[in-house]
């Protein structure tokens, strides 16, 4: 067999795990190490766990011969981001018990706590779940944490849209009674012979897969960056059903251009009762189709491209045993957070907050960690995720308001009004020190780019001008930076690709524009390109339209051309 032919060695790890237990048990139990298998570490991951290493102490870890210093991520999923301020107070009282005084709202709605050590594991993951929140499925090669448009203002149809996302989330989440045996203490099943996968299978997915709700004219949770979205068509008398968009992805490594990001295609619509029917019949087309031998190649937007979207339409449809309707209009107007109060039908308001990072800690004179925790205690109101890593705090008492407001000033917490409008539009994934692909800096890195090229928006006259930025440590795309206006992207310490021209709505990918700027050189390269946008952009133009105007770069029509028309100047001393 050749090297082509072999399946991916996952594959091996999955058939052999006995539905996803592998030796987890035995390796937690293993005190010589605070590591575990190569093989668990792949398993750990559908149980929503990561294996890292603090890589700031590294070096000098090994040169006092040191193991390095083994912790554990825990990803805890929350199905359209709706979480209890109950929920809330028992990760503030994780990241200390457990975790390293943080914890982080990422970019699909969910929490992670960092630094957990292995014999806090098993623990920290009961914890969880006696908070009636999971872990599983976070990861792995299955069906990921549900997004939903968290979108205050669409509060009359949110219930609806919300109990789609939590049905999805159901229906498609793995009936392995692994999870309950390792970490919860369930019954073990007697042989895995009793066990029953019915939508994956032994095998589980190729690779994993995400699924989003969006309720336009937000597409906050980034339709185009999800294998599967539903976006949501409402008339005046509420909820009519569902566009469906399928393969669209943002990972790619550098230097591989048979790798790259994709955005979605709409295959049709349908009605609010089919949804889950429809989720089911995409996730196994890419269960039966997908490349099982190149993991580069497993997600559903290669699956498309290899065999067209008519293809793959037909494939839904014929084990759905139903056409899909015709999809209908909408329009998206941007992929950002809305800021602020909005009010509710019922009189309660909800307040939309930004978190640097998505990163809640106290830090200093800020302490947004404490006041969220007193907002908790106090108001006791609802914490929706958002897409974009912030949080809504959502149902607040009209009499609230105020009280709510005088807790994040007294933290230092700074008002959405007064941030400028590129910070609000911000987001950067973790990257360094925890994340084991970071080849630079992101979240640790971007608050100080956002300020020097606030003082170059500030001249130019922008301050309340929006522009969607992104940054991440690698190509991967955690923070979806293919589908934002600017981009940087780690290339290796201290170098980023800066990518221009994604649309302000996030149904554009944008185009490579200088390779590996130095840190220290992005407000230099990017300060003429922001200056000629104040001076000559048409009335209401976005920056990400202007730049393709203007020639800056090229635009990118579809995934398959995201590396084609690239114009890099000649390197220096090249003679050109
Ligand atoms: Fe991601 C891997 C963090 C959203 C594409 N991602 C990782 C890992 C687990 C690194 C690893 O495999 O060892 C990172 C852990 C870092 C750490 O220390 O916490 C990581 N990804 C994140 C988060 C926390 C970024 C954030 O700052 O918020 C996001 C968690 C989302 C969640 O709650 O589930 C996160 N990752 C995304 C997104 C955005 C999204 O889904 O909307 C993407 C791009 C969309 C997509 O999947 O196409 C994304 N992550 C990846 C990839 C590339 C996948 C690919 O198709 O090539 C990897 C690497 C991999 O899977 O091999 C990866
Ligand atoms: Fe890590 Fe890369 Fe994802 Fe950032 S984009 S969190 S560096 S895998």
């Amino acid at each position: 067999m050749g090297k082509e032919d072999k399946l991916a060695a996952n594959e091996g790890i999955k058939e052999r795990s006995r539905f996803l237990r592998g030796t987890i048990a035995d390796g937690l139990a293993d005190v010589a190490t605070g590591g575990m298998s190569a093989d668990d570490q792949q398993l750990l991951k559908f149980h929503g766990t990561y294996q890292q290493d603090d890589r700031d102490l590294r070096a000098e870890r090994r040169k006092h011969k040191l193991e390095k210093a083994f912790s554990f991520m825990i990803r805890i999923r929350v199905p359209g981001g709706v979480a209890t301020a109950k929920q809330w107070l028992e990760m503030d009282r994780m990241a200390s018990q457990f975790g390293n005084e943080t914890f982080k709202l990422t970019t699909r709605q969910a929490f992670q706590l960092h630094g957990v050590i292995k014999t806090n594991l098993k623990r920290t993951i009961r914890e969880i779940n006696e908070a009636a929140m999971d872990s599983i499925a976070a990861c792995g090669d299955v069906n990921r944490n549900v997004m939903c448009n968290p979108n205050p203002e669409a509060s009359a149809i949110h219930p609806e849209v919300q109990a789609v996302a939590q049905a999805i989330s159901d229906h498609l989440t793995p009936r392995t009674r692994a999870y309950h045996e390792i970490w919860l203490d369930g019954e073990k099943v007697v042989s895995s012979e009793e066990e029953e996968e019915p939508i994956y299978g032994k095998t589980y997915l190729p690779r994993k897969f995400k699924i989003t709700i969006a309720v336009p004219p937000s597409n906050d949770v980034d339709v185009h960056a999800n294998d599967l979205s539903f976006v949501a068509i409402a008339n005046g008398r509420g909820l009519e059903g569902f566009n469906v968009l399928v393969g669209g992805g943002m990972g790619m490594t550098h230097g591989q251009e048979d790798t790259y990001p994709r955005t979605a295609d709409v295959i049709g619509f349908v009605p609010v009762g089919k949804v889950v029917d429809v989720a089911e019949k995409v996730v196994i087309v890419q269960k039966e189709f997908g490349d099982r031998r190149k993991r580069k190649h497993a997600r559903l937007k290669y699956t498309i491209d290899d065999h067209g979207v008519d293809w793959f339409r037909n494939e839904v449809e014929s084990r759905l045993g139903y056409k899909l309707d015709p999809p209908r209009e909408y329009v998206f107007t941007g992929n950002g957070d809305r800021f602020g109060w909005s009010d509710n039908d019922d009189g309660t308001g909800n307040y939309t907050l930004f978190v640097q990072g998505g990163r809640v800690l106290d830090n200093g004179h800020h302490t947004l960690r404490s006041a969220l925790r007193t907002v908790a205690e106090e108001i006791g109101c609802e914490f929706r995720l958002t897409p974009n890593q912030n949080v809504t705090l959502a149902k607040v008492a009209a009499g609230d308001r105020a009280r709510l407001e005088e807790l994040l000033a007294a933290a230092g917490h700074s008002r959405p009004e007064d941030l400028s409008a590129l910070r609000l539009h911000s987001i950067a994934c973790v990257a360094l020190p925890t994340c084991g692909l970071a080849l630079a800096e992101a979240e640790r890195f971007l608050p100080d780019v956002l300020t020097n090229l606030e003082e170059v928006m500030e001249e130019a006259g922008l301050r309340h001008d929006a522009i969607t930025i992104r940054m991440t440590g690698c190509p991967n795309g955690c923070a979806r930076p293919y589908l934002a206006e600017i981009a940087f992207v780690g290339r290796g310490p201290g170098k980023y690709n800066l990518y221009l021209g994604g649309s302000f709505a996030g149904d554009r990918l944008n185009k490579l524009y200088r390779a590996s700027v130095q840190s220290a050189e992005i407000t230099e390269v990017l300060a003429p390109v922001i200056r000629d946008y104040a001076q000559n952009r048409t009335e209401g133009e976005r920056f990400g339209d202007f730049v393709i105007r203007q020639g800056y770069v090229k635009e990118t029509t579809e995934g398959r051309d995201f590396h084609a028309g690239v114009d890099l100047p000649a390197p220096a001393g090249s003679g050109a």
